[in-house]
């Protein structure tokens, strides 16, 4: 019977798992080369932001059934949830995910399982599984069933959407592929203790495969949308219109254009696929090139309608990768937002609600950080970057006369906008 379960790294994804985890009866040893981090989880704070998660936390650590440290611990089940960065050539990097391998080597015992949730490249697990008998002679992964010192390994990607992580995490379907087949059994059996939605058997790569398909997916049609923003741009055609008219038919279904595509997942996944078959990957390419490009096209845009004014003043609504989140990874907001900035071609009054203060790299002369609508009023631009719940309060009339920016196609419902991108 599984009683104990090591989750190595305590971020967006390992934290709640290991919160989850404990409230499900497991007893969780969380792992995290931070030392400030498992300080503050053992005392039941949270390093990030998610709906609900600080409560998760603290119950689970106050129940005994949570523990955090920077060493691991011997456990039945470890599971690997740290970040899959990529390089400047955009190639995938692994040096986290090895890093987290060779941390638990030391404490593994025959019968023991290993899950990696990191999105990662093809063939990751297998070579997770290479790493482990390369340190532990000791350790098989034969299948044969009189394999006293054997372990499994598997594959089970998180597929969770940030600002939904929690709820997600139960009611999620799961794809679990193992290097063999008593690795899948068994971590489906795992999941299946704390996982509402389905659990889908397959093996190992073809469970990685689906990670960065699917990211790749919206991916490629989010740039189709961002195109279209482009195209609508050129002929005058209002994009907003156009894709809700499209959407009538039954067999359409456009994304929404935005200022590009952020996130530490779905604007870095697709080059996994793309390193992996440069040659087959040509439309997951372009779109990343489409969906990288549209920030500099929004900065174009912006500092040509500057360049018409005398000492401009604009308000930049946002920051964040998206909606509703105070996550500034990767986010096309922020380097629009900065680069107008380094620019110096105006004066910049931004609001971004769910953040306290204005990151150290838009610390600038020309940089104010103010609410949405005392930006506003101070502008001649009105550069709308994330759709925020809090700027719906944003009084409409305080648009009269103001060149709007919508990348997100927000203020749609005022019949002042005049510029959309
Ligand atoms: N975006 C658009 N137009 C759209 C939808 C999104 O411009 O119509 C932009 C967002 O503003 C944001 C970016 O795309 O900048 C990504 O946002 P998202 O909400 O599409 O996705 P993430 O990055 O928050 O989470 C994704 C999810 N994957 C899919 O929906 C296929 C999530 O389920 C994954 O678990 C997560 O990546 C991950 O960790 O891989």
């Amino acid at each position: 019977m599984v009683n104990k379960v090591c989750v190595v790294g305590l971020g967006y994804i390992g934290l709640p798992t290991a919160s989850l985890l404990a409230t499900s009866g497991f007893m969780v040893h969380g792992v995290d080369i931070n030392l400030h981090t498992v300080e503050g989880i053992n005392q039941g704070k949270v390093h990030i932001t998610e709906p609900d998660l600080d409560y998760a936390v603290q119950s689970a650590v106050q129940s005994g059934r949570l523990h955090a440290s920077t060493i691991p611990t011997e456990a039945d089940i470890f599971i690997l949830a740290v970040p899959t960065p990529f390089r400047e050539n955009n190639k995938p990097d692994l040096t986290y995910v090895e890093q987290a391998v060779r941390a638990v080597i030391p404490f593994l015992r025959p019968g023991n399982l290993v899950i990696l949730e990191s999105t990662s490249p093809v063939g990751t697990t297998e070579r997770v599984a290479e790493w482990i008998l390369g340190e532990r002679k000791d350790l098989s992964i034969s299948e044969s069933d009189s394999a006293y010192n054997r372990i499994f390994v598997s594959y089970c990607p998180e597929r969770v959407l940030p600002g939904q992580i929690l709820r997600e995490l139960v009611e999620n379907d799961r794809i679990i592929g193992g290097i063999d087949e008593a690795s899948t059994r068994w971590t489906a059996d795992f999941y299946k203790h704390f996982v509402k939605g389905s659990i889908l058997e397959t093996n190992a790569r073809t469970a990685e495969m689906a990670k960065l398909t699917e990211n790749s997916f919206r991916d490629v049609n989010i740039a189709f949308a961002n195109e279209l923003s482009l195209i609508c741009d050129q002929l005058d055609i209002d994009v907003w219109e156009l894709i809700r008219l499209a959407n009538h038919h039954p067999r359409v279904h456009i994304l929404q254009p935005g200022p590009g595509v952020g996130g530490h997942c779905i604007a870095v996944d697709p080059w996994f696929l793309v390193d992996a078959a440069p040659e087959q990957a040509k439309l997951i390419h372009t779109a990343r090139i489409v969906n990288d490009h549209k920030p500099w096209y929004v900065v174009e845009k912006v500092l040509q309608l500057a360049s018409k004014l005398r000492s401009p003043v604009i308000a930049c609504l946002g920051l964040a990768f998206k909606a509703n989140i105070e996550d500034l990874r990767e986010s096309p907001a922020m380097a629009i937002v900065e680069h107008l900035a380094k620019t110096g071609a105006a004066t910049l009054h931004v609001a971004e609600p769910h953040i306290g203060e204005l990151p150290d790299s838009l610390h600038s002369e020309n940089v104010f950080f103010t609410e949405a609508e005392e930006a506003i009023r101070q502008s001649d631009i009105v550069l709308l970057l994330v759709n925020h719940e809090a700027f719906r309060m944003i009084n409409m009339d305080l648009l009269q006369e103001k060149i709007v920016v919508d990348t997100r196609g927000f203020f749609l419902q005022t019949p002042r906008v005049e510029v959309g991108v």
